[in-house]
């Protein structure tokens, strides 16, 4: 399988993540993406290229114009203002205040942000965009011809919303190449989301859509986060009611409750017969993952990659997840070969 990857990720560099009250180095740390590069030499997984560039086209097809806008001056005004740290989020419109972005990048910075556990430091804007292009580039591979790609995105995307960042994630690299499959002539794409927390941003993209069905399975949001959005009942809305599919589990869930949802998840896929299927792979279901509670093992990514596989899709992968670092690599690679093998 082809993989895209760029050293351009090394941009996304901040040195703290809000973490039970205590600023830590983040779980998303670029050496998750090193290792799933040894991994994928390790095994032989095939060729690795480089991004193209695209422009912001494709981008602002997802995103918000003032949103990019704001992704792209926020280190520089957080710096200006004279602050000392990395950009936090302290403020935000809460329930019953006015739903507008202020001007001081203090309070800007909130109207932005679906959580502040994410750091915005030099570079993230430069690194977001080069993950973006990796999507690009790896679905530009597969309506070229080829069967399969792996995108190495790192920064993640599934939690940004068009007009929100947070949850590591700042441009959705998922909807950015479903959109960028649909304005080339595609008439319906499948995304499944396997990464342990619910794809927010992805679902929020395209609930109203019926070219796009999205299913995830994900911690239950009573006890993982984003925490406000990902429950069963979200089925999607006016055109796309039926387009949205959630699977919430609880604490401790194994492979075997895992799988059974990703079977009825792949017979809903196959039902739908889209024209490529987008997997948001993230592997922070395993066992050892430090912020998850799912149960998977190492071998179990093989198993699940092989079921995907026999749906007999063109498939995008793109990285999202997975924190157990020493582990990812593995994990990763092990969805692609059992793939492979279907
Ligand atoms: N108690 C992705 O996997 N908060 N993002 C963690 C844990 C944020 C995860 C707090 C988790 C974001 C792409
Ligand atoms: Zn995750």
């Amino acid at each position: 399988m082809l993989t895209v990857h760029t050293e351009k990720h090394r941009l996304r560099a901040s040195k703290t993540e809000l973490y039970g009250g205590v600023l830590v180095p983040p779980f998303e740390c670029p050496e998750r993406v090193e290792i799933v590069m040894n991994r994928i030499q390790e095994v032989g997984l095939g060729e690795v290229i480089g991004p193209d560039s695209f422009g912001l086209d494709p981008i602002r097809r997802i995103h918000q114009p003032d949103f990019l806008d704001f992704l792209a001056n926020c280190w520089s005004e957080w710096q200006a203002a004279g602050f000392k740290g990395e950009a936090i989020a302290p403020n935000w419109p809460a329930r019953r205040m006015v739903q507008r972005p202020p001007n001081h990048i203090d309070g800007k910075i909130g109207y932005y942000a679906l959580a502040t556990e994410t750091s915005i430091s030099e570079g993230t804007w430069e690194a977001a965009l080069a993950s973006a292009e990796v999507a690009l580039t790896a679905r530009r591979k597969i309506s070229e011809g080829a069967r399969s790609a792996f995108a190495l995105c790192r920064p993640p995307g599934h939690h940004a919303t068009y007009d929100m960042y947070g949850g590591y994630c700042f441009l959705n690299n998922v909807a950015i190449a479903a959109q960028a499959w649909l304005v080339e002539g595609a008439e319906r794409i499948a995304i499944l989301d396997v990464d342990f927390h619910h794809g927010n941003g992805t679902q929020d993209i395209f609930y109203e859509r019926d070219d796009v069905l999205f299913l995830s399975l994900h911690g239950e949001p009573e006890n993982a986060f984003p925490y406000f959005l990902g429950y069963a009942n979200e089925t999607g809305s006016g055109k796309g009611e039926g387009y949205n599919v959630n699977y919430p589990l609880p604490e401790n869930t194994g492979f075997e409750r895992w799988s059974e949802c990703l079977e009825d998840a792949c017979k809903r896929i196959s039902r739908y017969a889209p024209d490529a299927l987008i997997v948001s792979l993230g592997v922070d279901t395993y066992k050892e993952d430090p912020i998850s509670f799912f149960k998977l093992d190492s071998d179990d990514y093989l198993t699940y990659g092989e079921r995907i596989g026999k749906l007999g899709l063109p498939t995008l992968f793109c990285f999202e997840g997975g924190y157990a670092v020493q582990q990812v690599g593995i994990n990763a690679v092990n969805v692609l070969e059992g793939f492979e093998q279907a």
